[in-house]
């Protein structure tokens, strides 16, 4: 196993809209990032993603770039930018910055140029079709909601965009773009920057027939997701970019499959790592909105294919497009069970093999919002498109409850003050009402939080060898609420229990072995208590 930077550090995923802001404008910026960058060493963190920074006119958080060389003034400026690279460098924490190449604004100047003539050398920058103003060229749906192609009267052609119409997607197949697209990213890289995460770069290249789906507005990944040039483009790339710098690309491919993944990454491949989404998806029948309970089956067996699958996977257990994991895959019943819930999950999660990517809050057992039911609580055009295409609004919000993408939205909650110490103004988006008691500053000076939990759990990471390289092989026969490997390195041997569910669960045959690491502090012989998770040494080790 070849050892790398990216894969013995513990990464932390920063949503900067909603981190710490430094001016009383509502919004988070760079210079609160900076600011907090003591609490994320203190806690471990090795290497920090920090979504989309970009010039942005916001209709999709960022994800809708305008200017990719540009800082959101929101955020701060160019300088604000190279300090933060120089105070993360300083502090030995790599910055990972989040790329968006399927598509971008449709404020662009590409996509104005482009739209303005088909004999702009811009037009083929975007996929463009000719066809009737009443009927799209195929029957494509946005993940959005609604057809992916929107007639432009200027252009007086249909343009393609997989997500919201203000999102056009990029046409791969022309070599300029690619080119001034590689020329921005080592721009970045020259400015310090050690890696990417690429969003949805999976659907780079587009089937060129553009065939019909089988259903109207769905999503098609058939014509779009792992095309044969995917590859070209992103060996491509990183023969343009990456090749000779020792710096880290994570895909967020976007349907993966365990069958396909081993095509991107694995030494000296495509990509370093990839984001794979079964996990994710486990609550929802099909669509993301029509919402499924919880199989405890399903998590190990998707845990452990994704162990087999690829040598190398990404830990984690949310993101700024998922609800928080607590409220999902925990119990946020009453206050114990929210603690033994969050500490059981982290453990089954991070210490698996793979890197970590911890989701801002996480580590305090942020939760879900409580939205009263009022379009003007949401902020994301994923919910608000779906909200207003639903007839039946109850049903709708409870999924929005469930799984819209403002619920890890929400400002992070970092002391008692008002707006819980992220803002002195006005947020942009309503702090969780639970921050009085769900804070840093409670937690920090407790030892049995959740926050102490995570940093203790980081910390034996980070010490570990066995930890981060050692095989993980699933435990075998064991009740399914529980999730229970080994992690076998060359000198030592852990074993992992977590029962992940609220039940007491007896006649459990755990290892013999000195404790490393409980969220109980009495335990009862073959008996999982409720969410109980241990972290046993089972053979002598040196490395820790
Ligand atoms: O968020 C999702 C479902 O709620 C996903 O389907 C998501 O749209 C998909 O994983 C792609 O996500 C990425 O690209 C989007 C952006 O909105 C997301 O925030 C980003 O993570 C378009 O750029």
């Amino acid at each position: 196993m070849t050892e790398k930077w990216w894969k013995e550090r513990v990464f932390y995923q920063i949503y900067p809209r909603s981190f710490q802001d430094s001016d009383g404008d509502g919004i988070g910026d760079i210079k609160g990032i900076i600011s907090r960058l003591d609490y994320l060493k203190w806690l471990g963190i090795g290497a920090i993603w920090i979504c989309p920074l970009y010039d942005s006119p916001n209709e999709d958080m960022g994800y809708d770039i305008r200017d990719y060389r540009k800082i959101q003034a929101e955020f701060g400026t160019m300088d604000d930018f190279k300090d933060l690279v120089c105070e993360m460098h300083r502090r030995d924490m790599k910055l990972v910055m989040d790329l968006v190449v399927n598509h971008t604004s449709n404020q662009n100047t590409w996509f104005v140029e482009s739209r303005r003539s088909k004999d702009s050398p811009y037009h083929d920058y975007y996929i463009w079709k000719d066809g009737s103003t009443d009927t799209p060229p195929n029957n494509w749906g946005s993940f959005f909601g609604g057809s992916a192609w929107t007639y432009d009267s200027d252009a007086r052609q249909w343009y393609l965009h997989l997500f919201s119409s203000s999102q056009p997607d990029l046409n791969w197949e022309n070599e300029r773009m690619r080119e001034d697209l590689y020329r921005m990213i080592n721009a970045w890289l020259d400015d310090g920057v050690d890696g990417f995460r690429m969003d949805v770069i999976s659907l780079i290249a587009k089937n060129q027939n553009y065939p019909n789906a089988n259903r109207n507005n769905a999503l098609c990944p058939e014509y779009y997701a792992f095309q044969p040039k995917m590859h070209t483009y992103l060996n491509e790339m990183r023969k343009k970019c990456f090749d000779g710098r020792d710096c880290m690309c994570v895909g967020e491919t976007t349907f993966v499959t365990t069958e396909n993944a081993s095509s991107v990454v694995g030494d000296g491949s495509e990509l370093d790592m990839l984001f794979q989404f079964d996990l994710m998806n486990i609550d929802s029948d099909g669509e993301k909105w029509n919402i499924k309970p919880l199989d405890y089956r399903k998590i190990s067996e998707i845990i452990f294919s994704w162990q087999h699958a690829i040598g190398w996977n990404t830990l984690f257990l949310g993101n700024h497009d998922q609800p928080r994991a607590v409220s999902r895959f925990g119990s946020v019943k009453d206050k114990k069970l929210w603690i033994l819930s969050a500490e059981s999950i982290a453990m089954m999660m991070y210490c698996l093999k793979g890197t970590p990517f911890i989701y801002q809050g996480e580590e305090i057992g942020m939760t879900n919002y409580p939205f009263s039911g009022s379009v003007s609580e949401l902020r994301d055009v994923e919910s608000i498109n779906y909200l207003n295409a639903s007839e039946n609004k109850a049903l709708a919000w409870s999924s929005i409850r469930k799984k819209g993408r403002d619920n890890a939205r929400t400002p992070f909650q970092w002391n008692p003050n008002p707006n819980a110490g992220f803002t002195t103004g006005t947020p942009w988006i309503s702090v969780n009402p639970n921050y009085p008691e769900v804070n840093v500053r409670n937690e920090i000076q407790d030892p049995d939080s959740i926050l102490s939990f995570y940093r203790k759990l980081i910390i034996l990471r980070n010490q570990s060898e066995c930890l981060k390289y050692g095989a993980c092989i699933q435990e075998q026969g064991i009740d399914s609420r529980i999730i229970a490997y080994r992690r076998k390195g060359q000198k030592t041997e852990y074993a992992v229990l977590c029962n992940i569910s609220e039940d007491t669960i007896s006649d459990v045959e755990i290892p013999e072995g000195r404790v490393i690491l409980t969220n109980y502090c009495h335990r009862i012989s073959r008996v999982m208590q409720p969410y109980e998770c241990i972290l046993i040494e089972i053979q002598n080790d040196s490395d820790i």
